[in-house]
């Protein structure tokens, strides 16, 4: 930055615009229950993605796509060499998904940009706004996959073969997008970072039930995802015998069950979620010969994940009877604890604006859990309503989007100063 850093580049923040792209941004995968259905490389998606390079355009922010799919828009700084900072956060949304999940972090991103460039304080290092390919898992899993795969901790060829429940692949589906941003440059994959920021909604009650406006976040909790595919033998309801069957909806049930006892605590800090669960032919009269369903483990004890992560598999094979078992681990993060420095700046922004703050452990997992592994990586949190999230009762406040965005704001001009 150059002298005039004292500017304080957040007073140039303009709630009214930031509310207004959130309402815009909502509108594309608009579910009829105010939520939003924006799954990922959907059309949808790229709709979305075409709409944030619309409005960088409108900044004079050059749009760049790498291989994995992350679209970038950057700020040039004064000193081209300077490796940039990055920040932003995910496009993609649940199928029943809420308005701010994902999206805030990317608006509030091109927001502190535009609020930067309206100051006329001018970045030494380039600012990278992100929106990262496949944050949410929904209809390609495991999530965060543009992230991953940028920071190099997934490999892109890995990534480009998982297939959608219809058997479109990462690949087929990246080609439809590229075909939408046919006028988006490519980038290289990767590259030096300075530094990346990530502005989120909460996704707890937290800082709304204390009266505080900003999260510091100081670490994500540990996840391991796993898939699960028991087989067994389709049969008549009728004519088949209870000894002769190979009931695979019966074994995956056991199983279910089996788990969450093993993992049930009296603290309530382990998070143990089946949230799909698939069983073939699905007929009501026919035994069920196949079922697939997702598990999603999280504990902010690494140590305590490995342990009860270990148990999946075992389980699953206990409860199997008659029935063919396969346990795949989808993803294994353990937890994280972002650098004191970085939740120094985030702590000394909300202190200059006057808002209340206090740290905070996320234990939603977000694209910055790879960005910690390549750069010094933080997050800033807004409180959620109700803290009602991954649903379309989502919300946010205007005033405290705004909030977060002037914290990011002030961030980055210290970061690429
Ligand atoms: O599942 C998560 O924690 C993130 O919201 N996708
Ligand atoms: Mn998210
Ligand atoms: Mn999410």
């Amino acid at each position: 930055m150059n002298d005039n850093t004292q500017v304080r580049v957040s007073a140039f923040v303009d709630e009214a615009r930031l509310t207004d792209r959130l309402a815009a941004m909502a509108r594309i995968g608009a579910t009829e229950n105010g939520g939003v259905n924006r799954q990922a490389l959907s059309k949808e998606d790229a709709a979305a993605q075409a709409q944030l390079v619309q409005w960088g355009a409108a900044l004079g922010l050059a749009p760049s796509r790498d291989a994995a799919g992350n679209l970038f828009l950057r700020l040039e700084g004064t000193d081209a060499s300077a490796k940039p900072v990055l920040t932003g956060s995910h496009l993609d949304s649940q199928p029943t998904g809420g308005k701010f999940d994902g999206v805030y972090g990317v608006l509030a991103a091109l927001e502190a940009v535009e609020a930067i460039v309206a100051s006329g304080v001018r970045p030494r290092g380039p600012i990278d706004i992100v929106a990262w390919m496949n944050e949410e898992g929904s209809r390609f899993a495991p999530g965060m996959m543009g992230s991953a795969v940028f920071a190099g901790q997934r490999g892109l060829e890995n990534v480009l073969a998982v297939t959608d429940a219809n058997g479109v692949t990462v690949e087929a589906a990246l080609r439809e997008v590229r075909e939408a941003l046919r006028h988006v440059p490519e980038r290289e994959l990767g590259g030096p970072v300075a530094a990346y920021v990530e502005a989120h909604i909460e996704q707890g009650p937290h800082l709304e039930n204390e009266g505080l406006t900003i999260g510091v976040v100081n670490g994500i909790q540990g996840k391991r995802t796993f898939a699960v595919r028991v087989e067994g033998e389709a049969a008549h309801a009728g004519t088949s015998t209870r000894a002769e069957r190979k009931d695979a909806l019966l074994a995956a049930v056991a199983m279910v069950q089996a788990l969450a006892d093993a993992f049930h605590d009296a603290q309530d800090v382990v998070k143990f979620t089946v949230g799909r669960f698939e069983v073939k032919p699905s007929a009501p009269s026919v035994v069920a010969s196949l079922v697939e369903f997702s598990i999603d483990l999280r504990h902010p004890d690494s140590q305590v994940l490995r342990d009860l992560g270990d148990k999946v598999r075992p389980i699953c094979e206990a409860n199997a009877g008659v029935c063919a078992v396969q346990v795949k681990e989808l993803s294994t993060a353990m937890s994280l604890e972002f650098p004191a420095p970085m939740r120094g700046l985030v702590r000394a922004a909300a202190q200059r604006l006057g808002l209340a703050h206090r740290d905070i452990l996320s234990t939603a997992g977000h694209d910055a859990r790879y960005l910690h592994a390549v750069c010094p990586s933080g997050m800033i949190f807004v409180p959620s309503h109700l803290g009602l999230t991954h649903c379309e009762a989502e919300f946010t406040s205007s005033a405290d989007s705004a909030s977060g965005a002037r914290v990011l704001a002030e961030v980055l001009s210290e970061l690429a100063a």
